[in-house]
């Protein structure tokens, strides 16, 4: 069964006793992570802080660090049920005969879910704060490592579209706090963000580009913003696969960009081009510390949310951390068939 967003996930995860509330303060400066760095080490359980310091609303964190949670995050008791579903998705290519296109329909009926149902309304829309109203100072955000270069928003689904095909992406790119209503947009520059802002140098004309980022989602959705997916395929649509049932999404209120209607937070705004600030430095994947860079910066132009939303966040750090088990999942699923490939006479 897919999760219908953040909430209910938390739901299930407590029903499977692989979450632990704590309802004592703990800071977003450092200790919020202390905790997550230790319990991702020690196998222990999704953590969701109900009384972050200084803000209002719970803050998830290693609600993927484990096998079995991402197995619940995705819905099923194997990842490999998922690699088999998408080995079978792409044989599809090569039907044998009227019997083989016979075979196929119930397939195709699994494929009908895969789009993304555009909503009118939607849960993320229950608090819109326009500017002068927000503040980003009213979300836990975690200030991860020692050195770090500031806070960051560590689980941002970053919505852009292409003005070259009108395709959307949606990839998980790290954000640096700046200050109430913006920050860094750190996407490197072999990702989708990153092309799509490009692309607005090609134009050369209108200078900036809309930027929708949901914060907490659906595990599925949040999964498929860090899934390998080739650049013309729709991080929505494979949610949509993982679920079985479509993604609903909303227009943004201040643009275009369609968001996860059941997302807990948004925050709309844009990138600039040209308009580059300094980066980092960030306690990284690797265990180490990247150096700070430049990269864009994103203005927030208004925030809407749920009335009573959790802030969806991981740290990264010397593994194993929560990404591990992300990565390990992406692996499963992706990983290359070799008896598929003989089957299909090389076509995958
Ligand atoms: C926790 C986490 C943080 C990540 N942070 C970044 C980041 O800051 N910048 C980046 O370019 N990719 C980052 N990634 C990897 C991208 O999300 C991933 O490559 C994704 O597939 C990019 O989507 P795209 O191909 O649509 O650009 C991160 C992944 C995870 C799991
Ligand atoms: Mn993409």
């Amino acid at each position: 069964m897919p999760h219908d967003d953040l909430q209910d996930f938390i739901r299930t995860l407590e029903k499977k006793k692989e979450l632990k509330r704590i309802p004592f303060e703990v800071d977003p400066y450092l200790e919020i992570t202390e905790f997550a760095d230790r319990g991702a080490k020690q196998g222990g359980p999704a953590l969701l802080f109900e009384n972050p310091k200084g803000s209002q609303i719970p803050l998830l964190i290693n609600a993927f660090a484990s096998d079995r949670r991402m197995a619940i995050a995705l819905g099923v008791e194997r990842m490999d049920d998922i690699a088999v579903r998408i080995t079978e998705l792409k044989e599809l290519k090569k039907p044998e005969g009227i019997m083989g296109a016979m075979k196929m329909l119930p397939k195709l009926g699994e494929l009908s879910n895969i789009f993304p149902k555009t909503v009118s309304d939607g849960a993320c829309k229950e608090v819109i704060l326009r500017e002068g109203q927000f503040s980003l100072d009213s979300f836990p955000i975690l200030h991860c490592w020692p050195d770090d270069g500031g806070r960051y928003i560590t689980l941002p689904l970053v919505f852009s579209r292409s003005r070259r095909t009108g395709k959307p992406n949606c990839g998980m790119y790290r954000m640096q706090v700046f200050d109430d209503k913006t920050c860094g947009m750190h996407w490197q520059t072999h990702k989708q963000g990153a092309d799509h802002y490009r692309q607005l140098n090609a134009e050369g004309k209108d200078m900036r580009m809309p930027i929708s980022v949901a914060i907490g989602a659906d595990p599925a959705v949040t999964f498929s913003a860090i899934a390998p997916l080739p650049p013309d395929i729709d991080e929505m649509m494979f949610a949509g696969f993982l679920r079985n049932e479509p993604v609903r999404m909303v227009k943004s209120e201040t643009n275009d960009l369609l968001v996860p209607a059941d997302a807990e937070i948004v925050l709309e705004g844009y990138v600039e081009l040209g308009e580059l600030r300094r980066e980092g430095p960030f306690g990284d994947h690797t265990g180490f510390y990247s150096l700070d860079d430049d990269y864009p910066v994103f203005h927030i132009t208004c925030v809407t949310h749920r009335k009573k939303p959790v802030y969806a966040a991981t740290i990264v750090g010397p593994p194993p951390m929560e990404d591990f088990w992300m990565g390990k999942a992406v692996e499963r699923i992706f990983h290359i068939d070799e008896a598929a490939i003989a089957r299909s006479g090389g076509y995958l």
